[in-house]
């Protein structure tokens, strides 16, 4: 079974670490969301995809979910010294994979080439693509006005009510052609438990995505538990945008290709109204913060789809 996740922040490269232990690694392809990519000192940083990087090659930093465990910020605090902007913290072995993805970039590799080449040196079996080889950046429209993605996540810590999305450069880009392979040849799509806006929003606005999941089996794992997010900003962006922070407007946001849902035990009560919407509920736990949670998830889901 060919599996493909559609992944962004933490919770996606947790639930694709949990396919990972639970498929052959040629059966897996993780799909990642690039509009929270930006240039850091001349740098081009790649956050969810280095995330799950980093978590799939298990050396991701486990208090976090970012970054690289053990890491330690000499470059940051030598920067801090010259004047530079030290708000966005790069790590020192972090900083490394920053330097080495725009060397290549510039030699004029695609950033799928790129990220290929630094998952098989980080011992990285399962296939991991960007979304897009273009440039794509959120932009969130705040009460205060627009933010550049990681401006309003990291610097401004989700504080500014939002208003709506955009995304710079999405009519110049195109779901790059590693991606849109696999997701032709996908006999599942999990869409993990990420942020339905932000994280998943960007690769579900690509020209033809939506399209492409209409034929295919599509199971999506809800960011939320009991109104709230496992970790990020997702519930409060749902509330602000007028939407009932819920599982039940996650599955909303999928509904018009979604086959199955998976929810917490904590919101059984909202299964019948997801049967409703003609999809299939799956209850059970999905907290997994664990490496053996992560792949009983999986093989869960996957238990499931083949009934
Ligand atoms: N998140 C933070 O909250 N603060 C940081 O300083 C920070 C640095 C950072 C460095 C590298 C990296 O790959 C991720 C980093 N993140 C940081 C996480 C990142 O902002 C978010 O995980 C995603 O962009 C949201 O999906």
């Amino acid at each position: 079974m060919r599996i493909v996740v559609l992944a962004g922040g933490v919770g996606g490269a947790r639930m694709a670490d949990g396919f990972a232990r639970a498929v052959l690694p040629e059966d897996l392809t993780v799909i990642v969301n690039t509009g929270d990519d930006f240039e850091w000192h001349g740098l081009l940083v790649c956050p969810d995809l280095d995330t799950v990087m980093y978590t799939l090659a298990g050396i991701a930093n486990p208090e976090t979910g970012w970054g690289i465990q053990g890491d330690t910020w000499g470059a940051l605090e030598m920067l801090g010294r010259y004047g530079g902007e030290t708000w966005f913290r790069i790590g020192d072995r972090d900083l490394a994979t920053h330097v080495y993805r725009t060397f290549l970039l510039r030699q004029g590799l695609r950033l799928s080439e790129v990220t290929a080449r630094l998952c098989r040196a980080l011992g990285v079996r399962a296939a991991i693509w960007p979304m897009s080889d273009e440039p794509v950046r959120t932009i969130v429209e705040t009460e205060e006005g627009p933010l550049p993605f990681q401006e309003y996540f990291v610097r401004r810590g989700c504080q500014p009510r939002v208003r709506s999305f955009r995304w710079e450069g999405l009519e110049g880009a195109r779901l790059s052609p590693e991606a849109r392979a696999a997701l032709e040849g996908a006999d599942l799509v999990v869409i993990a438990p990420s942020n339905p806006y932000v994280s998943i929003g960007p690769i579900l606005a690509l020209p033809g995505v939506r399209e492409l999941l209409q034929d295919r089996t599509v199971v999506a794992v809800s960011p939320i538990i009991g109104g709230q997010a496992l970790k990020g900003p997702a519930a409060k962006m749902m509330a602000e945008l007028g939407e009932a922070p819920s599982a039940l407007g996650v599955a909303r946001c999928y509904r018009s290709f979604l086959d199955g849902f998976v929810l917490d035990r904590a919101d059984a009560a909202l299964a019948p109204a997801v049967e409703a919407m003609g999809i299939r509920p799956l209850v059970t736990d999905i907290v997994i913060l664990d490496p053996s949670a992560r792949a009983r998830l999986a093989e869960e889901i996957l238990r499931w789809v083949a009934s």
